[in-house]
């Protein structure tokens, strides 16, 4: 069983590459910012407790976050490993990880930090606005994200890399070029 963690700021392309490091190793890829985004289609109960926090650019309240955690593991089935994709975003999210990992036996065995230049993130993110029409992709809810990710999320760097499990990318290039450069990476550490 093989854990990867992907994270980076908002427009880092951690949903675009989580996809294809999904299909290449079969692992199950568990986006919370996905699970939210169907729970809000579908205007279930967690959908309408989120939904105003989604389109302002903050965070969920992290107690929020565990169920959800344990309710995506449960529903994957059994795979050879887990992509964590924009979780943890705090560190009582990474607290409440490794809990949830040990109880199974299992830990985080990677950690992938994408690095993208902010200006770079904002064009694609504005970019996407366009295309899809993502409520928390208005420039102004842009920057609250970036802000957000800066204050709350960035320390996760340095709790990973104390620990040996961060591995940095440069997230700048082709989609195809930056897969290659992630696969080297986890192909040298399974
Ligand atoms: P997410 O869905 O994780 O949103 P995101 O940070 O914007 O990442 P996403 O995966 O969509 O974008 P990507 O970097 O791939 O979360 C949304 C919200 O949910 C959060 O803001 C938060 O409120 C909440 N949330 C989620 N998880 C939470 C948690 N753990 N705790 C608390 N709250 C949580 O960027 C993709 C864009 O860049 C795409 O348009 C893509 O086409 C483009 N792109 C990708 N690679 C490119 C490249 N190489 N060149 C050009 N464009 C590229």
């Amino acid at each position: 069983m093989f854990n990867l963690v992907i994270f980076g700021p908002p427009g880092s392309g951690k949903g675009t590459q989580s996809v294809r490091i999904a299909e290449k190793y079969g692992w199950a890829h568990i986006s919370t910012g996905e699970i939210f985004r169907r729970e809000i289609r579908q205007q279930s109960p967690l959908g309408s407790k989120v939904r105003s926090i989604i389109e302002k650019g903050e965070l969920v309240p992290d107690e929020l976050l565990v169920d959800v955690l344990r309710a995506g593991i449960a529903s994957a089935g059994s795979r050879p490993g887990f992509l964590f994709d924009g979780y943890p975003r705090t560190l009582r999210q990474a607290s409440d990880l490794d809990h949830v990992l040990q109880a199974s036996g299992s830990k985080v065995n990677m950690v992938l930090s994408l690095d993208v230049d902010e200006e770079e993130l904002v064009g694609r993110l504005l970019n996407r606005a366009r295309l899809e029409g993502r409520a928390d992709d208005t420039e102004e809810v842009i920057r609250n994200r970036m802000k957000v990710y800066y204050a709350q999320t960035q320390p996760l760097v340095d709790f990973y890399r104390e620990r040996d499990l961060l591995k940095t990318v440069d997230g700048q290039g082709s989609v195809d070029d930056i897969f290659q450069r992630i696969a080297k990476v986890i192909d040298s550490a399974i």
